[in-house]
């Protein structure tokens, strides 16, 4: 608990002082190399003092550093990597400009010091351990902002150890002419001051350039062509199977149809605030469509939105993969005008939603999503069975946060005793806190999924990451129940016997520790067994290119989309992947077409009811370690579910062998899953 606050300040801090850094270290290293040119003693002694206060500033960042390294040391080796490297790079600058040249300048400040001769200002033994500092300083920043990958890392040392070399030979021959020592080679003054510069600027306008035009969207780009992570592309004997042929067989039995229109809607919150929205079927959110489970689900989409392509993706349901409705990899997205017909069998009854996966960050963010509701076979218990889907509405008014279309207070009339359960969806990007006041309730359910023995619960709040899903179950008392998100004044739905008295939202109690909840119960497969695959993903961020423009991504093994290798599976194959996320804000992981089993959280295995889950809330600091039986082929998008971060780089697929996909995603097609 305490790695949770403790973790994300440690990385700001980290971040801030690779930065920060850098500013005393070179105006340390440059009043060193000023200090020979100082016209009188005076002058002597304000350049050192200056140099001396830039060496205390610098000393103290590097503390608050060493700091930080062993707040994120706490969260596992790993975890610690960009400060150890800084602090590696450092380590013999620091040293040698702490031996040889802060005691020297620090006598120079001094107010009685007698004044060396000129000569001894310039010497290399004096000034290059300042001067090779500020160039670490220089490496370190660059590191501590950019992308952590192996490319980067040897990239950027490489061009400044070339700094080094050239302030090395300037210190030198600075020192040589002081001294009247012959100069040993030819080497012009203006050199000394304009190489490194120099060199430093036409890197960075070279990657500037090769980084702007090898990011830009590929005009066609196969997803079932990539390099697979971790393991050599195995050559199949059998010919690729097209994703088109995944459709999982003839469907019979009774068909639920639905027709869904994707259109432009100006649409209007509770409170009066104007969406500029897209929507399936004129609402906000979409129409919601509930099924039996067992019941053969049928959706034809037409796009009538005036100018852009759209799909429709089954989020948690483990649909075959010809009817995942991502753009580019299952399907090509749907133009305006044009219709497509999704088809699959509902076998998991629970709380599901479905959303647009082409351009998703702006297409759900606009309101293409709706409710997708699988009642179990023998039909719903709950007296009372309603969804919320939390979305941050982007409006006339600035942003809204709400339960589908309602930003302030829903009241709603129940009969005390009744049976209540409430879906909570989460369809925003931002991790919320699921509040119940008023009533004991339990945790029904999350990602559709119901939990084992669910115990009951009063103040505590549940971390509902986006995509995630919570069902809500508690019994109707006599008096009012809200349910709200904890820290936010926004919606609220409160039920009550006579539909319309309130409650207040009590304070929030502590987090509901989900790897304790509920009791466990057999699952087939667990943390120790053994696995066909073992991966680790690396959670990270940082500035680089991407998308043909330089910004803050969010990386997948230090690579953002389409450099991230892909992760690979046989069918059959029993699959344990590992998140480890070095970085801040959340990352709930959403696996497409599989449902995963969490086994692990920071090293401890669970010991709650199974959660089996289609997004995983992977926070600043956490080690989440979860497994899956790779029974249902395909290639499926593994990506966040924060969708400015899957749009920005955090983007992987499971490609199961011997699976080809006809589709391509890039600028010809149009086919922009994210
Ligand atoms: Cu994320």
């Amino acid at each position: 608990m305490l790695l949770r606050v403790l973790f994300p300040l440690a990385c700001v801090a980290e971040i801030a002082t690779s930065v920060a850094l850098f500013v005393p270290l070179l105006g340390l290293g440059s009043a060193v190399r000023r200090l020979p040119a100082r016209p009188d003693h005076p002058a002597v002694r304000r350049t050192a003092r200056a140099g001396v206060r830039f060496a205390w500033a610098a000393a103290t960042l590097l503390a608050v550093k060493l700091l930080a390294a062993g707040g994120m040391l706490l969260a596992g080796p790993s975890f610690a990597q960009r400060p150890l490297v800084d602090l590696l790079v450092l380590a013999v600058p620091v040293t040698l400009t702490a031996l040889r040249t802060l005691p020297t300048l620090r006598r120079l400040a001094g107010r009685n010091e007698p004044v060396p001769a000129w000569s001894a200002l310039a010497r290399t033994r004096f000034a290059l351990p300042a001067r090779l500092l500020a160039v670490a300083g220089g490496a370190t920043a660059v590191l501590g902002l950019a992308v952590p990958n192996r490319g980067v890392f040897a990239g950027t040392l490489t061009v400044f150890a070339a700094v080094a070399a050239i302030v090395a030979i300037d210190t030198e021959q600075r020192d040589r002419r002081m001294s009247g020592r012959p100069a040993g080679m030819r080497w012009p003054r203006a050199a000394g001051r304009l190489a490194a510069p120099v060199l430093l600027l036409v890197t960075a306008a070279g990657c500037g350039v090769t980084g702007v035009i090898g990011s830009r969207i590929p005009v066609a780009m196969n997803m079932g062509m990539h390099e697979p992570h971790g393991h050599a592309a195995t050559a199949s004997a059998a010919p690729p199977r097209s994703v088109t042929t995944l459709t999982g067989g003839p469907l019979d039995g009774p068909v639920h149809h639905v027709d869904l229109t994707a259109e432009e809607h100006p649409a209007r919150l509770t409170g009066g605030a104007t969406v500029d929205a897209w929507t399936f079927g004129g609402g906000l959110p979409g129409d919601p469509i509930r099924v039996r489970q067992g019941d053969v689900v049928e959706v034809t989409m037409a796009n009538h939105l005036p100018a852009t392509s759209t799909t429709i993706h089954w989020h948690g349901i483990d649909v075959p993969n010809a009817e995942d409705g991502v753009a580019g990899v299952t399907q090509d997205a749907v133009r305006p005008g044009g219709s497509f017909t999704y088809r699959f069998r509902a076998h998991q009854a629970g709380t599901f939603w479905y959303h647009s996966h082409e351009i998703s960050h702006e297409q759900v963010s606009r309101g293409l999503f709706g409710l997708l509701v699988v009642d179990p076979a023998g039909g719903a218990t709950a007296d009372m069975d309603d969804a919320v889907l939390v979305h941050r509405w982007h409006t006339d008014r600035g942003e809204k946060l709400a339960f589908g279309a309602d930003d302030g207070v829903r009241l709603r009339q129940v009969r005390p005793g009744n049976r209540v359960r409430l879906r909570v969806v989460n369809a925003d990007n931002d991790t919320h806190q699921v509040e119940v006041t008023g009533a004991t309730w339990r945790l029904a359910a999350l990602d559709g999924q119901d939990l084992n023995a669910p115990g009951p619960l009063g103040d505590e709040v549940v971390p509902l990451g986006g995509g995630g899903r919570a069902d809500v179950e508690l019994t109707m008392p006599d008096r009012p129940v809200r349910l709200s998100l904890a820290g936010e004044s926004g919606p609220a739905y409160v039920l009550s016997p006579d539909g319309r008295s309130t409650v207040d939202a009590a304070a929030p109690g502590p987090e509901l520790d989900l790897m304790t909840y509920g009791r466990p119960a057999p699952t087939p497969f667990g943390l120790g067994g053994r696995f066909d695959r073992d991966e680790t993903v690396d959670l990270d961020q940082g500035w680089w290119f991407h998308g043909g423009s330089f910004g803050f991504v969010w990386t997948m093994n230090g690579q953002v989309f389409p450099d991230v290798p892909m992760l690979t599976a046989r069918e059959g194959d029993l699959v344990r992947v590992t998140f480890r996320h070095h970085g801040r804000f959340d990352h709930p992981m959403h696996l497409h077409g599989h449902r995963v089993l969490l086994l692990a959280r920071d090293g401890e295995p669970a010991r709650g009811s199974p959660l089996w889950l289609d997004t995983v809330l992977v926070r600043s600091g956490e080690t989440v370690t979860v497994g899956f039986r790779a029974d249902n082929p395909g290639i499926w998008m593994d990506h966040c579910h924060d969708l400015t971060h899957s749009a920005a780089g955090m983007t992987m697929h499971l490609a199961y062998e011997g699976v080809s996909t006809p589709f391509s995603v890039g600028t010809a097609s149009g086919n922009l899953p994210e």
